[in-house]
């Protein structure tokens, strides 16, 4: 890790919604000292799912997946700090919340992998093609913490 910073996208999906954990999500993104950089609250239609989980084309949870993504509103948001597309993985755990690790979103949260609460970016690249998918450019705030000088060397 090079320390660089980074944006990540997040997706509360609509189980997490449903399940009123939106907020305990965002808490543990702020304590942790990630800044919150961009936010909608919004349902998804059919083309932007296909967009979305185009990587998943094909496969077989592909059309429950794009159904599941599409029958409720999620939260949407970017959040920045170094190396945050990694350290927000880490904070979600792994995509089978029965794998995940306690302490982890979907370790604490989640039972199953179709109903795992929550997507993050996996690189650099998806991170990119997420957050303009989903974002404009102005809809994206610059600002900084009071606390930055505290979280950060
Ligand atoms: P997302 O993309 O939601 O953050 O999940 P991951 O990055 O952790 O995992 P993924 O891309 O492999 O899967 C995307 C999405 O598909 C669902 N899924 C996945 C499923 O319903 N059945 C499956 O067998 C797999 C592999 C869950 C997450």
């Amino acid at each position: 890790m090079g320390d660089i910073m980074e944006r990540t996208f997040v997706m509360v999906k609509p189980d997490g919604v449903q399940r009123g954990i939106v907020g305990q999500v965002i808490s543990r993104f702020e304590a942790k000292g990630l800044k919150l950089v961009a936010a909608k609250f919004m349902k998804i239609d059919s083309e932007l799912a296909a967009k979305h989980y185009g990587e998943h084309l094909g496969k077989p949870f592909y059309e429950k997946l794009v159904d599941f993504i599409t029958s409720g509103p999620v939260m949407a948001m970017v959040w920045e700090g170094t190396d945050s597309i990694s350290v927000v993985r880490t904070l979600v755990g792994k995509t089978n919340p029965k794998e995940a690790g306690p302490g982890t979103i979907r370790g604490d949260f989640g039972m199953t992998t179709g109903r795992n609460i929550i997507h993050a970016s996996d690189s650099p690249s998806s991170a990119e093609r997420e957050i303009n998918l989903f974002f404009d450019r102005s809809e994206i705030q610059k600002y900084t913490r009071i606390d930055e000088v505290w979280l950060y060397e």
